[in-house]
């Protein structure tokens, strides 16, 4: 390498991890700087007009941050795992299960008296490269996935409160997702993983989860899948709205409400599974932004209270420390607790939003 390239690049290396160190989050506060004067959460709100109020977690925040598993604990009635019980973590090769991080989220569930949701059975993503690259026949696949679903629904059976079995089927445009299931076993992948879950846990609640829950031609066609899955029969208990606000999602409250009433006429729960809002969507100051972030949690906590089949809200993650949109390019501050656990304005919001609900005698 030329001298001068040398140094170049010496240079950007140096560059990158001065950038790296100063996005690192500021040092944790103190626990007892936490609690809120009341001692009200919004666990103990949701509690008394019987929601589910969660997060999606990561095992390894579990097991390194006190702050973080005291905030959960304190904040929350319901979890679901980010990443670890997808496909690939779970099932890496293909006599190999390794479920240590998976049973670290359902234990500390267990230990805090929390509900867990299991995501996700089938998804497009996170498939292990045995399985992506395996060319295997139809009678293999099916037998792949009957067998994943046995031992890992199996496992847990009892434990789960709902699980995500089919995530993101539909494409932008509202076409099946060619994803390997429908390419390998053909679109009745998703009446079979419904069935198989259901034989493995008769009664865990099982849903279907996708974006683009406003009312727009994709939404119509996971309705009409909802409603054709109803209609035969095929065992299926609420559709999941994943709500990533301004990247994929819907961005108005009251679409998502008026496209959840057609739900109930269904006989079909939704569960609000992934909301997050980047505060880079909107203009304006940081406290402008996330003013704005505040009332978008709070309507779309207020859209779930308001309707009578949707008790369960997830958000994906809780604190901006860890969030799968804190990345390199940082500043999307997109969750409900800033990066040392202090609450932000978005969740005073959903506080007062829960409040004024129990004090209604909505409960
Ligand atoms: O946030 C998740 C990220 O940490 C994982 O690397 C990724 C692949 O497993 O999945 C992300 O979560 C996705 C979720 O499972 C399904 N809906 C979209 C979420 C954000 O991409």
């Amino acid at each position: 390498m030329k001298l001068r390239s040398f140094i170049a690049l010496t240079l950007v290396m140096l560059a990158t991890l001065i950038v790296i160190g100063c996005s690192r989050p500021p040092t944790a506060v103190e626990p007892t700087q936490l609690a809120t004067e009341s001692g009200e959460t919004l666990r103990s709100l949701a509690a008394k007009q019987d929601m589910f109020i969660g997060s999606a977690v990561r095992p390894r925040a579990l097991s390194d941050e006190p702050l973080y598993r005291e905030v959960l604990a304190r904040e929350f009635n319901i979890v679901m795992a980010e990443h670890v019980m997808k496909f690939a973590p779970l099932h890496p090769e293909r006599e190999v299960y390794e479920f240590r991080d998976s049973d670290t989220t359902v234990e500390f569930a267990k230990e805090h008296d929390m509900q867990v949701i299991g995501h996700v059975l089938t998804w497009f993503h996170a498939l292990p490269r045995w399985l992506r690259e395996g060319d295997f026949t139809r009678e293999e696949l099916m037998g792949i996935l009957r067998e994943h679903i046995n031992t890992v629904v199996g496992r847990y059976r009892g434990q789960i409160y709902a699980w995500d079995v089919v995530n993101e089927p539909l494409e932008a445009d509202g076409a099946l997702r060619e994803t390997l299931w429908y390419k390998g076993i053909g679109p009745e992948y998703i009446d079979l993983a419904l069935r198989w879950t259901k034989q493995a846990d008769p009664d865990t609640l099982l849903y279907i989860n996708d974006y683009g829950e406003g009312l727009n031609s994709k939404s119509d066609s996971f309705y009409n899948l909802a409603k054709s899955l109803v209609e035969r029969g095929t065992p299926l208990d609420a559709v999941g709205f994943q709500a990533h606000i301004g990247f994929l999602s819907a961005k108005d409250a009251a679409e998502v409400a008026e496209n959840m009433k057609r739900y109930a006429d269904l006989g079909l729960e939704v569960f609000i599974t992934e909301m997050d809002v980047p505060i880079t969507m909107f203009k304006g100051t940081r406290e402008e932004q996330l003013a704005a972030q505040a009332q978008m949690y709070e309507d779309f906590l207020n859209v779930c209270i308001e309707a009578p089949n949707c008790d369960t809200f997830l958000m994906w993650g809780f604190t901006d420390r860890h969030s799968w949109l804190t990345g390199f390019t940082g500043g999307k501050s997109p969750l409900i607790f800033d990066e040392a656990y202090h609450p932000k304005p978005a969740y005073h919001a959903m506080m007062a939003e829960l409040k004024q609900h129990v004090g209604s005698g909505a409960e």
